[in-house]
């Protein structure tokens, strides 16, 4: 039985949304649904699933969200389930009266998602420019070919072996609540077509009614994870035939001579983790910074290390490098056992190199998380891109991670980065992430393009968020590490100081709470951090007073909220989790200060601790 959803599109929003939009709509939804196992199950049980799409103008949709959501205002998305799930998975049996028999045909009905047109296209005005400049892209890219080529071989890859449960548990909630803060988050992948606004809307619309949810930031970076996977795979090329020399398939001009030259536009033109509209110029790394920078990772050598360890211990630098948001955080946290980095669903999270370590009676493992590889647009970018590569230089293993559910194909990230990796001589893992939404049919072939281009030493499969398959992961270091003795004494684990950590936590309530590029200007300095102790010497209580750096007034605007809304909220969490990391209570104030373009200004990156030395 075919096992494709039903979709009915209604539009009722006038010309905005030709027939060709419609069709990429419901490709959309059987895409979205085609991750889980729900309607091959419905279809084994004979059941047809469906589910309506309704296109409407503003008012109705304000209608809708004031009747529904109680939100007497206009919103981009709002979803109507009408059966319960969670995680895609049906929460008990399909009942009689959820089935209508249409001639002979037995039919579910999954439930309903409106969209505002209108409102995806303001959302989707920012830059049609750079869509342009992505199709064109996406065009001179043959990667489709390379694509075709691997999803064809099944090969005899014996790694991906470890099937990843689905996790369940999430509380399903009923339609949507903050779609628009969902949307406005994906909006900061600049330059989305209106069509591209209306596909995210549209995944999104389908994830509720799969029963996901947003409500909580664990929920909601793992939505959205999952919507931006989903909306990776739909903009991807669909695949061809074959090419025989895999190096033809790349596009014209991709040269390997300097790994952090990205300024040939055929980057990341599929990848929707957002570069900035307008292409910066080359970027010319080495003549910029000195060798010295972030050298940080070496000058702590525990020299006075005292202790017994076997002859054939092993210790080294392994760093953990990739495009942003796959997950690299996450995973030295914990490897570390405890949060020495912040995450979120947003990418370029990381900004400066961050050392952890990891210590068994066996081996040490000096791990370094960098920034996210991108295409930088201003000073910080290329500062984060150095740092990553100074990462790159440290490495005596380089562990690439890439999201276990990427389309069977090689981009340009990490085909420079590999070969980066190969004129160094280091020793490479590829790290599939996200296992737990990915799978595991997909990537035998993403497994199988790269081991087929490349020399990497093993492949492990991984979800650094629930730790399966992280074991085996340091296993596979453990064999290609150097023999040494240990590198760093047990306290010194990291090199992130309570400080730097509390501004940090401060920018991750930011970056959860903040949409569209409001987050990207933002920095955090801590002015004063005093402690309190009892006669025992134990911490009683902290006192913090930290700066928040913006842009824009507007964007401080937004930053202290309606009768400073905002900023008490992002307050209140920061509090938390700073009272989380410290153990006694806290006390944290916060003003925001308006810095134009510090992004930019050599004097506001040194005081951030981005830079050593004038640059400009
Ligand atoms: N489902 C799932 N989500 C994950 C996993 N690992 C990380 N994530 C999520 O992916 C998002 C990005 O994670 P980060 O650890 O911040 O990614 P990163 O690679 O450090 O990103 P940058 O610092 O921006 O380069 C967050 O929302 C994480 O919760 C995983 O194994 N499974
Ligand atoms: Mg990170």
């Amino acid at each position: 039985m075919n096992s494709s959803v039903i979709v009915h599109v209604d539009n009722e929003a006038g010309e905005l949304v030709n027939e060709a939009i419609e069709a990429q709509l419901i490709n959309a939804v059987n895409k979205t649904f085609a991750r889980f196992a729900l309607i091959e199950e419905l279809a084994d049980e004979g059941v047809i699933a469906q589910v309506s799409i309704l296109l409407s103008d503003r008012e109705s949709m304000k209608a809708l969200n004031s009747e529904y959501m109680g939100r007497d205002e206009v919103t981009d998305v709002l979803s109507f389930p009408f059966l319960s799930l969670t995680d895609g998975v049906l929460r008990g049996e399909i009942n009689d009266w959820d089935v209508e028999i249409v001639d002979d045909k037995k039919l579910v009905h999954l439930g309903d998602i409106v969209i505002c047109p209108e409102v995806a296209a303001e959302q989707s005005t920012k830059s049609a420019k750079q869509t342009d400049k992505q199709a064109a892209n996406l065009a001179t890219k043959q990667s489709d070919k390379l694509a075709a080529n691997l999803a064809t071989k099944q090969s005899d890859i014996q790694v991906a072996k470890q099937a990843v449960e689905q996790p369940v548990n999430l509380a399903t909630k009923q339609a949507d609540k903050q779609a628009t803060n969902l949307a406005a988050k994906g909006a900061i992948k600049q330059g989305r077509s209106l069509q591209d606004e209306m596909l995210m809307l549209t995944v999104h619309g389908s994830l509720h009614l799969l029963g996901f949810d947003h409500g909580e930031e664990a929920e909601e970076a793992r939505m959205f994870s999952l919507q931006e996977s989903i909306l990776r795979d739909l903009t991807l090329p669909e695949a061809e035939d074959s090419p025989e020399d895999f190096t033809e398939s790349f596009p014209s001009g991709l040269s390997d001579d300097f790994l952090m030259d990205f300024s040939q536009d055929s980057i990341d033109a599929n990848n929707l983790t957002g570069l900035e509209s307008d292409s910066p110029d080359s970027v010319d790394l080495a003549e910029d910074f000195p060798a010295s920078f972030a050298a940080d990772t070496t000058d702590t050598f525990a020299e006075d290390f005292i202790g017994d360890f076997p002859e054939d211990f092993k210790a080294g630098y392994v760093t953990i490098i990739g495009r942003p948001n796959v997950g690299k955080s996450t995973l030295l946290n914990y490897l570390i056992g405890t949060k020495i980095a912040i995450i979120s669903p947003k990418p370029q999270t990381t900004q400066k190199m961050i050392r952890g370590v990891y210590s068994d009676e066996e081996a040490q493992i000096v791990l370094l998380d960098t920034p996210g590889i991108h295409q930088p647009s201003d000073k910080l970018g290329r500062l984060m891109l150095k740092a990553a590569e100074q990462a790159l230089l440290e490495a005596d293993v380089v562990c690439l991670m890439i999201e276990a559910g990427f389309k069977p194909f090689v981009d340009t990230i990490e085909h420079r980065l590999l070969k980066k990796a190969e004129e160094l001589d280091k020793p490479v893992i590829i790290i599939l992430n996200k296992t737990d939404i990915a799978s595991k049919e997909g990537m035998l072939p993403l497994i199988d393009i790269y081991n087929q281009n490349y020399k990497i030493t093993a492949f492990v499969p991984i979800s650094a968020k629930s730790g399966e398959g992280v074991e085996i992961l340091i296993s596979e270091i453990k064999r290609v590490l150097p023999f040494s003795e240990p590198l760093y004494t047990e306290e010194n684990y990291s090199d992130q100081t309570e400080k730097m950590l509390a501004a940090e936590l401060i920018r991750e309530s930011i970056l959860y709470r903040l949409q569209e590029e409001v987050p990207y200007g933002v920095a955090v300095i801590i002015e004063s951090f005093d402690e309190d102790y009892d006669a025992a010497g134990s911490r009683t209580r902290a006192q913090i007073d930290a700066i928040v750096l913006t842009e824009r007034e507007s964007h401080k605007r937004i930053l202290l909220g309606k009768g400073g809304n905002m900023i008490k909220h992002i307050g209140i969490n920061s509090r938390e989790k700073i009272e989380e990391m410290l153990g006694c209570p806290v006390d944290l104030s916060l003003f925001v200060k308006v810095r134009a373009d510090w992004r930019n200004k050599s004097h506001h990156l040194r005081e951030l601790d981005f830079e050593s030395r004038d640059f400009s």
